[in-house]
């Protein structure tokens, strides 16, 4: 249980809180402040007044009382178990991500589908991936790419029939994998029959499934993830919520016959016999009650008004356990929530086993390194990530697992972020599929991270598909000339890894698409996907940290039958190696210099008990 915290609280005893920590280790981020400062002593002393006091310019008085107000409506206290960890396949397992529309076209029209992936069965099989996971195949206007769902229960046309997916459920099982779906149910299409009745009748019991809501003015500031409010209006005094585009209409998951609809229909896929679900901005789904505005202050810091009001909201843990137990724990369904916002404390509080919500989820933190945002041309330092991660999987413990990525379909890829030294992309793809099978958690591959697949040199917006990309730019082109808001645009547009896997020939005139896939980092994935397999103190094993210098990570991972010691250069200097005596090779085959480590290289060593 947290003790109540007020303005004369300390920022050690805030630290110590989930919620606090959470938030004060995002401000540093955000800020690009170092997370040492919380740590420092005299810091840590000082009362939340007085910090207020100094930071009077950045954080006002409307962000401590949303401050303390989150604080102070979490209770519990994540437990972070040392005991020996439970097992189950989706600790053991390497999933793979696929965005059907950019994976395999197996028909010639430019867009993938269900039969191209049924097609590449047997590839993703000799990889050695144990499940995967499908972004949105259902009916869909594709606003957003399949995001904003028309219907839960229809495969989207364009992709095939209900018929090819039973046939690629069948196909995945047979070859002893498993297979989860995307689930979007913070919102639907703006097309979705629940809306469109909910428009056309204001006694429609579908009314209160959205957040509609009549009034002269816009109802609050909340602002949309894709530029501009996050209300759209409609005839008359009628205004309807959403916060991503202006046909994603944000669901009310306070209202029960909504949440038994969902239910129902999770439990009619899991009947057909997927594996389980990846959750799209799951924690969105509870809002506070009366939807009041956004602070200000909040809203200038992260970047969007009103997210207090929803990114932690007061029932979300009490829906997912509804969910758990009516639909996921009876077939043991797999879970893993996509949470953007959530830190580490808060991520426990949502996986801890004990807790019975998700399994898993994916929080961003690790993909910016502090100071920068996703839209921006900087490069990326793997030191964070190491620091990030190490004090990530420490504070899972054994009941909950940190999951391992690098890439998904909403970011550039991070090779790119890294270095822009082409002739380097192959020893660092290597690098980061090292360091995905090694650490301890669950790895998730997106499409093309295994052809070592990088940024795509996109032309300009008339190359550019996303819908966030396309409302970021025009908001953009109002402040600053068309030239720099393109290069911001080009930094972070989501449609660096939305581009056709290199399979096939693309299009006339899109070359500038296609890419070389390289079978050098094919083949490290599959070997290295064939070691985790092999040792399971990959899986279940200790870690330990063996170094952190500067560019330089050693740690070992350990069972009662044996020891493998991973040690990695993370940088584009050559590093001197550690002595590795009693130990053998077990990646790659053959090394240049024992002593040195050329840039992005990493070794596996290994030794019996
Ligand atoms: O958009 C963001 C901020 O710019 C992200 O933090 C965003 O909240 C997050 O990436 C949510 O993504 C998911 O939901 C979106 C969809 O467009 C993405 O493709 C999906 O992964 C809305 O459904």
């Amino acid at each position: 249980m947290n003790r109540q915290l007020t303005m004369d609280s300390r920022v050690k005893e805030v630290f110590a809180h989930p919620v606090g920590h959470d938030i004060l280790a995002k401000v540093l981020l955000q800020t690009g402040m170092s997370s040492a400062l919380v740590n420092n002593p005299v810091v840590g002393n000082m009362k939340l007044k007085h910090i207020s006091k100094l930071t009077g310019k950045i954080l006002d008085a409307g962000f401590w009382d949303v401050f303390l107000k989150l604080l102070n409506s979490e209770h519990d206290v994540p437990y972070t178990s040392h005991e020996p960890e439970t097992h189950a396949w989706w600790k053991e397992a390497v999933f793979y991500q696929i965005y059907p529309r950019s994976f395999c076209d197996s028909d010639g029209d430019g867009i993938g589908d269900l039969q191209g992936i049924i097609s590449k069965l047997d590839y993703l099989q000799d990889l050695g991936v144990d499940a995967l996971w499908l972004s949105p195949v259902y009916d869909s206007p594709n606003d957003d790419n399949g995001y904003d769902i028309r219907d839960y229960e229809k495969i989207q046309a364009e992709f095939g029939t209900m018929e090819d997916f039973d046939t690629l459920l069948e196909e995945v099982h047979k070859r002893d994998m498993k297979l989860i779906m995307d689930l979007v149910v913070n919102h639907t299409s703006d097309e979705h029959r629940w809306f469109q009745e909910a428009l056309k009748d204001p006694d429609s019991p579908y009314r209160d499934y959205y957040f509609l809501r009549e009034s002269r003015d816009i109802p609050n500031n909340w602002t949309s993830f894709f530029s501009g409010s996050a209300w759209n209006h409609y005839e008359g005094d009628l205004w309807g919520l959403h916060l991503f585009s202006k046909k994603q209409m944000d669901l009310n998951w306070d209202n029960p016959a909504l949440r038994e609809e969902i239910i129902s229909m999770i439990n009619r896929w899991l009947d057909k016999g997927v594996d389980g679900f990846r959750m799209d901005v799951i924690n969105y789904i509870s809002k506070t009650e009366g939807l009041p505005d956004g602070d200000p202050s909040v809203g200038e810091l992260m970047g969007y008004t009103g997210i207090e009001n929803y990114y932690y909201g007061p029932h979300l843990h009490e829906y997912l356990r509804e969910i758990q137990a009516k639909a996921f724990t009876p077939h043991q369904a797999f879970s893993v929530g996509e949470t953007p916002g959530l830190g580490m404390r808060m991520a426990q509080l949502v996986t801890g086993e004990e807790r019975r919500e998700l399994n898993a989820v994916f929080s961003f933190d690790h993909l910016e390194t502090p100071g920068h945002v996703r839209f921006e041309d900087y490069k990326y330092d793997l030191n964070f990530y190491r620091d990030f991660i190490l004090e990530y999987i420490e504070s899972a413990g054994n009941n909950s697992r940190v999951t391992l990525f690098w890439n998904n379909h909403d970011n550039p890829r991070m090779i790119s972020k890294i270095t822009d030294n082409t002739a380097m992309h192959k020893h660092l793809s290597i690098l980061l599929a090292v360091l995905q099978m090694t650490l301890k958690g669950i790895p998730f591959v997106y499409q093309g991270d295994e052809m070592g697949l990088k940024n795509v040199p996109f032309r300009g917006m008339q190359d550019i598909s996303d819908v966030e990309s396309k409302g970021k730019y025009e908001e953009l082109i109002q402040k600053m000339s068309e030239e720099e808001a393109w290069k911001i645009i080009l930094a972070g547009t989501r449609d660096h890894a939305r581009v056709p896997l290199p399979w096939n020939r693309v299009p006339e005139g899109e070359e500038y698409r296609l890419q070389m896939a390289d079978e050098d980092v094919t083949e490290a994935y599959r070997t290295l996907i064939r070691i985790r397999r092999e040792h399971k103190a990959l899986i279940y094993g200790d870690m330990h940290v063996i170094n952190r210098f500067r560019d330089h990570f050693c740690f070992t991972r350990e069972d009662d039958t044996e020891i493998l010691k991973i040690e990695t250069n993370l940088s584009e200097r050559e590093v001197t190696a550690q002595s590795h005596k009693g130990y053998v090779l077990l990646y790659p085959s053959v090394i240049q210099n024992e002593k040195i480590l050329a840039p992005y290289e990493a070794r596996i060593w290994y030794r019996k008990k």
